[in-house]
């Protein structure tokens, strides 16, 4: 019986990257995202590949009722969730705080902070129910240091970092793992989010560096996975070999 996994934000990037390598191991997927045209290419392009079954669920995660009514009519053999990876999220803008849009602002608070608490509050009751389960929060580096313009999307990943540490704390004897896994750059649509869909822009980000790709990311969620059952990683700070923390990139040119 194939395990299953759920991933958000599974139509772009990390998330699309680690829903297939949990494929390419046999799990079953659950993934997640609102552009239902990406989510329905890649069950069809995972079940085609790998003989698993697929699930797709289109909801945007900053809307509480949608996130529960998704999981809640989700056939029953679907419950039976092994590993949640709350990945959806976004960064939106790039302003000082004197200059902040109120829109960006509810957009990174509402998807990082809030919808990540809307998908657990659905799906850790039945981790606990079976007394196994791996939460994997996808925290940041900007989860570990504020640089100057992050403010907001900084905060929020503050918030993800101590959100996990109080889900570690709370489920302890459970028999659920938690792990963060924080990474810091790497080139997905982000940075083109991030721009409000500037795409010269956004390349800017990743001028002078190679910075992680969203595999070298995917490796290292599924790897938290395979350890043996008595032990858990908390919290996994990846970067490329150019960035030491959130402030230094060792920029070519
Ligand atoms: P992408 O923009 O490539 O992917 C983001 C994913 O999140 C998409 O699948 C998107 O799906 C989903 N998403 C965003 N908003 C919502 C929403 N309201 N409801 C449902 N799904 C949503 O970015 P990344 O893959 O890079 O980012 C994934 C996570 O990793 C984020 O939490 C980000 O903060 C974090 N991160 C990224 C880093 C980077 O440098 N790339 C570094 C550190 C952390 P859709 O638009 O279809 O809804
Ligand atoms: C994304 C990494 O440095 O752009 O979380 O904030 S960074």
């Amino acid at each position: 019986m194939n395990k299953i996994a759920l991933i958000t934000g599974a139509t772009a990037g990390f998330g699309e990257a680690i829903a297939k390598i949990f494929a390419k191991n046999n799990f079953n997927l659950i993934i997640t995202g609102r552009r239902t045209d990406r989510l329905t290419n890649l069950k069809q392009a995972l079940e085609a590949e790998y003989g698993i079954r697929v699930l797709p669920l289109s909801f945007d995660v900053r809307i509480a009722a949608d996130v529960q009514d998704h999981f809640e009519s989700m056939p029953e053999e679907w419950k039976n969730i092994d590993v949640l990876v709350n990945n959806a999220g976004l960064a939106s803008g790039l302003n000082h705080i004197q200059d902040g849009d109120i829109s960006d602002w509810d957009k990174m608070i509402d998807t990082n902070v809030k919808g990540l608490l809307y998908v657990s509050k659905a799906i850790i009751p039945l981790m606990v129910d079976r007394k196994k389960g791996h939460i994997i929060n996808i925290g940041s580096t900007a989860g570990k240091e504020v640089y100057e313009h992050g403010n907001v999307y900084c905060a929020s990943k503050h918030a993800v970092d101590a959100i996990t540490k109080g889900m570690r704390i709370d489920l302890l004897g459970t028999g659920i793992k938690v792990t963060q896994i924080a990474p810091g750059a790497a080139e997905t649509e982000f940075s083109i989010v991030r721009f409000h869909g500037d795409t010269a822009k956004a390349k800017t980000a990743y001028n002078g560096y190679d910075p992680m790709t969203a595999r070298d990311v995917a490796e290292q969620v599924y790897y938290v996975t395979t350890l043996a059952p008595n032990v858990c990683i908390n919290d996994l700070v990846l970067t490329s070999m150019a960035q030491a923390n959130s402030f230094y990139i060792n920029r070519q040119n």
